[in-house]
């Protein structure tokens, strides 16, 4: 299914772990800032609509996609925190950037979740233009950055299913 089918602020939320007491790290890129701040409205409106205390919710900028992977990696380095979520938009067309960003966001937040054992979550819009992400962050096909918060609760139940808590 292309996203372009699918709506991100709609998904299965059979069995969703309790998150009352679990921390999350947002961590947003200042970078297409309308886009971005979108897109952790919706982060954080989910987490907190699926069970999180607002006091549990800490979140950190950085320049631009490309920094996402180091914020993360901070963030998921404290051990209180139980998922980081990294938030970001790379408009295709307008860069040839956006291949080297993407690339190099997807592989760090790949590599920083093994090397921390957390879930760190990419929310990365990657849109060929400024319509499609503003579709994506809140618009017609729903937000990312409400997939990317239930992605985040759902890998945390999965780990505590797993480690038989
Ligand atoms: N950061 C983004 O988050 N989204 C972008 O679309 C984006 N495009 C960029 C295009 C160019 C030509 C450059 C130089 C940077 C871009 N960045 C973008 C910023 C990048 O993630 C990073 O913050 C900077 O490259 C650091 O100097």
């Amino acid at each position: 299914m292309s996203s372009a089918d699918k709506n991100l602020s709609v998904f299965n939320t059979e069995g969703l772990p309790d998150i009352s007491n679990k921390k999350f790290a947002l961590v947003v890129a200042e970078w297409n800032s309308e886009i971005t701040e979108a897109l952790f409205d919706g982060a954080y409106k989910t987490l907190v609509e699926y069970g999180a205390a607002k006091e549990n919710i800490v979140r950190g900028n950085v320049p631009g996609s490309f920094e996402l992977t180091l914020g993360a990696h901070w963030f998921a380095q404290r051990e209180d925190i139980d998922a980081v979520i990294a938030l970001g938009v790379v408009i295709q067309g307008e860069t040839k950037h956006n291949d080297y960003i993407n690339h190099a966001v997807a592989q760090g937040i790949t590599n920083i979740s093994i090397k921390n054992n957390k879930p760190v979550i990419f929310g990365v819009l990657t849109p060929n233009d400024m319509q499609q992400a503003i579709d994506r962050a809140g618009g017609v096909h729903g937000n990312k950055g409400d997939e990317a918060a239930m992605t985040a609760i759902k890998m945390v139940g999965l780990k505590e299913q797993i480690a038989g808590k």
